[in-house]
């Protein structure tokens, strides 16, 4: 290798130049820009369809299991996955249960089993919401639907689910025992 090959080959080795590193550093700031905003409300949409999705999937299971056990099934905000809460709203997380004595409470006799003829059966139950979501409706304090699979007229209305953008979505129960959901417009407090 002569002198002049030698000196190519340096400078082809010779890495970037600072123009080139803060244009580099410039591009990766403006993606970077970009990227983390458009990511966090990726986060947090998928966060509020988790949320919507995990009250939409209850409320059908305790329609269906209504029917099928041909008995009222009732859901209630619950903190503790096995009562219903004397006060606060679904954000606290829910229960879905059977009422054998339709009484709208669940009542165990006190064994390990929750689930006995003849006593109510707990269906399932959710944990709180999390996310910074906020849960408000005018169902009151429960949802109970009938042998029919309608929903009681006094436990009908809407739920609605905010988060921290103000983002929000909603259900509507109907009378008949359907949901209806409401994505777009949705006024968030
Ligand atoms: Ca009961
Ligand atoms: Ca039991």
């Amino acid at each position: 290798m002569n002198t002049q090959q030698a000196q190519i080959r340096f400078h082809s080795w010779r890495g970037f130049t600072l123009v080139e590193l803060m244009i580099a550093l410039v591009v990766a700031v403006i993606l970077v820009t970009i990227a983390i905003p458009s990511f966090s409300n990726i986060v947090k949409d998928n966060r509020l369809a988790a949320a919507v999705n995990a009250m939409t999937g209850s409320i059908h299971l305790a329609r269906m299991e209504a029917v099928r056990k041909n008995m009222r099934v009732v859901l209630c905000p619950s903190s503790n996955g096995s009562s219903c809460a004397a006060s606060g709203g679904w954000s606290q997380g829910w229960i879905v249960f059977s009422d054998a004595d339709k009484n709208n409470s669940f009542n165990d006799d006190g064994d390990s089993d929750p689930c006995e003829n003849g006593e109510d059966c707990l269906l399932r139950s959710h944990d709180a919401i999390g996310g910074n979501i906020t849960v408000s409706s005018t169902l009151g304090g429960r949802i109970q639907f009938s042998p029919t699979g309608m929903a009681d007229s006094s436990t009908t209305g809407k739920i609605k689910f905010c988060d921290d953008r103000k983002e929000g979505r909603e259900l509507e129960l109907i009378a008949s025992g359907r949901l209806r959901l409401v994505k777009n417009g949705v006024s968030c407090p």
